[in-house]
């Protein structure tokens, strides 16, 4: 019998750590845990296209199980998009074959941003609250279940840019030169992520995490003058719905202070820093989550243990820790692997 046989009937281990209160064991869930290294999840995508499949609550339920059934992980997160609320904002949005989303009328100008709406989230995005619906009918209860949506700076990246940036520089050149049409942007970006969040929570989600997957591409100056305050105000309606919030970012090793302060019951962090170090610039009255590097599980299961063991050793015994990796599991991981560190977390915590 496994460690998680044992404890089986302990069903909010996650809820619990990231409200810091005294666990079993450390739970483990894994960004991007539903996605292109399952083989099970490439079988169902080689039928249908990625957009599809986020639009259908019936494909998005069953993925999104796949990897609570294979992994064992203590969450599942809903399988869906950062994207998909943009399209209801004015964007045209597909995804290239290579994976990546491309906006077909990236925002140019000033008016571009007048144009935008902030939709009705039930209106926009149904398909997601649906697929909420069906995946907690098939959870029941067993696991809770992570809603998300992408933070107002990572999503006007992708909505200036029209796709990936390696220096941001259309996005920065807003920021700097058109400050009244940058806040105008950022503020309907939380106008409208407020309502989406808060919709998914209606539909059934247990906790919320805020991806600013791009936000390590600023200065500290610049997060404070152009998007702190949105998030400030962001994460106080959050605070209203009355679930845990993940506030998550890459690159953050010079703006870890800044992310506390803008808000978040729980601080994620990538592999960048040490997580002890990190946990004590946030403070130890946010839970913190994090940070193996994901290319971590590419390497030996003895190298795997004793990375897994050293970001264990390097939290102790203090309450507030939910493992995971620093950023998205990579496409060409092996799962056994997957599945490996996910066990071992379980088994190395267990009663710590
Ligand atoms: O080809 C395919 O099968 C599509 C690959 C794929 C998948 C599986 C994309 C395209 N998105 C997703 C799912 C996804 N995206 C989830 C599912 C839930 C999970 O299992 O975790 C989540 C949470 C996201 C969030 C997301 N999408 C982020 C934030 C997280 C992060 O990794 O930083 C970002 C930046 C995106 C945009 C996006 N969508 C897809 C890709 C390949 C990308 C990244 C592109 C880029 O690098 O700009």
């Amino acid at each position: 019998m496994g460690p998680r046989s044992e404890i089986s009937d302990d069903r909010s281990v996650f809820l619990d750590a990231c409200r810091c209160l005294e666990t079993n064991y450390t739970p483990v869930w894994i960004m991007r845990q539903a996605g292109r290294y399952l083989p099970q999840y490439r079988k169902i995508r080689e039928k249908h296209k990625f957009l599809d499949m986020c639009k259908n609550p019936r494909l998005a339920a069953e993925v999104t199980l796949q990897p609570v059934e294979f992994l064992g992980v203590d969450a599942a997160i809903l399988f869906s998009d950062i994207m998909l609320i943009l399209e209801g904002m004015g964007a045209d949005l597909a995804f290239a074959d290579s994976g990546g989303p491309v906006i077909g009328n990236p925002i140019e100008s000033p008016s571009d941003v007048k144009a935008l709406r902030v939709p009705d989230a039930a209106e926009s995005t149904p398909f997601v609250f649906e697929s909420i619906k069906i995946v907690n009918e098939s959870l029941n209860g067993r696991v809770p279940l992570i809603g998300f949506s992408g933070a107002p700076f990572t999503l006007a990246s992708y909505m200036i840019e029209g796709g990936h940036s390696r220096n941001y520089l259309k996005t920065k050149k807003m920021m700097y030169n058109e400050p009244a049409a940058w806040n105008e942007l950022m503020g309907k970006l939380v106008d409208t992520v407020s309502r989406y969040l808060a919709e998914q929570v209606r539909a059934g989600v247990k906790a919320v995490q805020v991806f600013d997957s791009w936000i390590g591409c600023l200065s500290p100056f610049d997060y404070d003058t152009y998007v702190m305050e949105h998030m400030k105000r962001l994460f106080e309606n959050l605070i209203k719905l009355d679930v845990p919030a993940i506030h998550f970012g890459t690159d953050t090793a010079t703006l870890i202070e800044r992310l506390r302060d803008a808000g978040g019951d729980v601080i994620g962090v990538d592999w960048r820093m040490e997580i002890d170090a990190a946990r004590e610039r946030i403070g130890y009255d946010r839970a913190i989550q994090g940070n193996l590097d994901p290319t971590v599980l590419f390497a030996s299961i003895e190298t795997i243990r004793e990375r897994v063991e050293n970001i264990l050793d390097r939290i102790g015994d203090r309450p507030g820790h939910i493992f995971n990796l620093g950023h998205g599991v990579l496409p060409k991981t092996p799962p056994d692997n997957v599945k490996a560190m996910v066990d071992m977390v379980h088994e190395l915590s267990l009663g710590k």
